[in-house]
């Protein structure tokens, strides 16, 4: 093994380099100020943001659609703390990354040196793994395990810290080598197992989610489901993992599930769960699956073995990423007429006509006309971004996702995912439009990096749903306590002025008719946008009012 006199900085960026990391996000610190060194004329591309918050969400955004961990750096105290909330979302929703954070000098920990904070005790519950190089030498070491433990069984963020001392130590080390990917293929008794199941049932269920996917097990899977004509389902913000017109589509199984689809999986005498984990939010908070015994004769595909029987006892356990089980699909030879599939064509007819927008709503603009022109005017490619709030049930509900990497969005709920996700798959996929979906709440909590988009050229298009409150919230009071408005109303600022005070370009729509030539005006000024919805605070879901909701009629 050969080996290199480095810094620590350069060995860390050497490291980055060698498991072919192209592009990092960062707020810069005084605490790791040799590693920005080290990136300076490193050919690996630097997104400078405004708050770390935003960075490591544009981290896991990157995580989230390659499949490789994105990479943030930022300084310690302040700038962790604040990366925590992108960490958290990373960890739920199984997304591989790494957090590199500045720490204080070796000579000065436990101290309560200037804003330090001791990771491994804090972050245990945000990361996979926290760890901390102490000794320069190390890097190479301790840069390897984070890619392997971000990617590997279920993926998730690694925390790595870095001692501001040892970053300037110049030291003789291994030169840093690839990561190697695990992976997890499923037995061929597991498949023939699967198979067998398979052929008894006679009201079988997929539900697709979780991470570990490609294009390649999209296209296959698809294939396998039209195949074998079985339903398919998409757990919570796991949309673009099945064609919306594909045949065999059944609905999305999320917050607000088609009522019809809830009850086919009830009734499933055979629940496939593929990838995901089912938790809170896909399984109607736990109402779907009996905990432990279920009714369905459930088989569970999920990579990592902790996951297998946690909840959910499968009377079959596979332990593969979903990827390499459905690539195990292909060999398996089709019925001829499945006893299912006048169900799975019910099913699908049911999807269709839950995910027709209404036409009409309270106020002026009207949601449901709008989700139709974005469906006939947008292509297919376009990537769609949002984060948390009662806005996003329009896009759950009523775009139909096609195609693979199409969806950049937290299953774990986080406000303010949706800008800096769209600015990460922007410079991912410049060819591609990027729609980042935000509320009013939602929007403002990462807003600043609406500078972001336009320093780098990134020509997003934000379709910011104003109704002036924090809707989801206010729904919720409102039924719990109704008519008793508490920190739920908002003021905000003049959206179209923020984004020209920005760089970009900004559009006020107060009439549904108005909202197609915004887009397109948007679209073609080349700028980053903001398309403001006034929409009426009263049209808080698609089917039912505030003022219903307040007086439960
Ligand atoms: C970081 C974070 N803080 C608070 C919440 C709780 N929360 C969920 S939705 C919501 C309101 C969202 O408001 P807005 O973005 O305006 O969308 P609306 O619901 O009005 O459509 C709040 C406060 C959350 N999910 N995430």
């Amino acid at each position: 093994m050969k080996s290199v006199t480095k810094t620590g900085g350069q060995l860390i960026v050497e490291a980055l380099k060698a498991n072919g990391v192209k592009r990092i996000s960062c707020v810069p610190g005084e605490s790791y100020l040799a590693v920005l060194d080290a990136l300076y004329e490193s050919g690996i591309g630097v997104l400078v943001c405004r708050q770390e918050g935003g960075a490591a969400m544009m981290a896991d955004s990157w995580g989230r659609l390659t499949g490789e961990p994105g990479i943030c750096m930022v300084t310690r105290g302040p700038g962790a703390t604040n990366a925590s909330a992108g960490l958290h979302v990373a960890r739920q929703d199984s997304i591989p990354m790494i957090l590199f954070v500045g720490q204080v000098a070796r000579d000065m920990r436990e101290r309560e040196a200037f804003q330090e904070v001791e990771y491994r005790r804090a972050f245990t519950e945000f990361a996979k793994w926290v760890g901390e190089i102490d000794d320069a030498r190390r890097i190479p070491e301790f840069v390897t395990r984070a890619f392997a433990v971000a990617t590997s069984g279920r993926p998730g963020p690694v925390v790595l810290t870095l001692p501001e001392d040892m970053l300037v130590e110049e030291v003789e080390a291994p030169e840093a080598q690839p990561y190697t990917r695990i992976e997890s293929h499923p037995g061929k008794s597991q498949i023939a197992a699967f198979e067998r199941a398979l052929k008894e049932a006679r009201r079988p269920m997929f539900i697709v989610g979780g991470t570990r996917w490609s294009e390649e097990a999209h296209r296959d899977f698809a294939d396998f489901a039209a195949r074998f004509r079985v339903p398919v389902g998409c757990s919570f913000r796991r949309q673009m993992l099945f064609d919306h017109l594909h045949p065999s589509y059944a609905g999305d199984v999320g917050i607000g599930i088609n009522p019809a689809l809830a009850r086919e999986i009830k009734e499933a005498d055979l629940l496939v769960l593929l990838g995901s984990r089912m938790s809170e939010m896909p399984s109607s908070s736990y109402t779907l699956i009996d905990i432990p015994y279920p009714k369905q004769k459930l088989v569970h595909i999920f990579p990592d073995p902790e996951e297998l029987g946690r909840l959910y006892r499968p009377d079959l356990a596979i332990c593969a990423a979903p990827a390499e089980f459905v690539a195990a699909l292909k060999e398996l030879e089709a019925p001829a007429s499945p006893a299912w599939s006048e169900r799975t064509g019910a099913m699908h007819e049911s999807y269709l006509k839950w995910s027709k927008p209404p036409e009409d709503g309270p106020g002026p603009v009207k949601m449901g006309p709008i989700m139709t022109w974005i469906e006939e005017n947008v292509p297919d490619d376009a990537i769609f971004t949002n984060g948390a709030g009662n806005y996003a049930t329009w896009l759950h509900r009523f775009h139909r996702f096609r195609k693979y990497n199409t969806q950049s969005a937290p299953t774990s709920g986080s406000m303010g995912y949706g800008l800096p996700a769209a600015v990460a798959a922007k410079q991912l996929f410049p060819e591609r439009e990027v729609v980042c979906f935000a509320g009013d709440g939602c929007f403002m909590m990462h807003g600043q990096e609406f500078i972001t988009a336009v320093r780098y050229g990134l020509p997003i298009i934000t379709v910011l749903v104003n109704n002036g409150i924090y809707g989801t919230i206010r729904m919720h009071q409102e039924r719990e306590y109704p008519g008793r408005v508490s920190a739920t109303d908002l003021i905000n600022p003049d959206f179209v002025a923020y984004a020209q005070a920005f760089g970009g370009y900004g559009e006020l729509v107060e009439r549904t008719e108005d909202f197609g030539p915004a887009y397109l005006r948007a679209r073609a000024s080349g700028k980053p946008s903001i398309i403001e919805v006034r929409l009426d605070p009263e049209a808080i879901t698609p089917t039912r009012t505030l003022t219903q909701i307040r007086n439960k009629t």
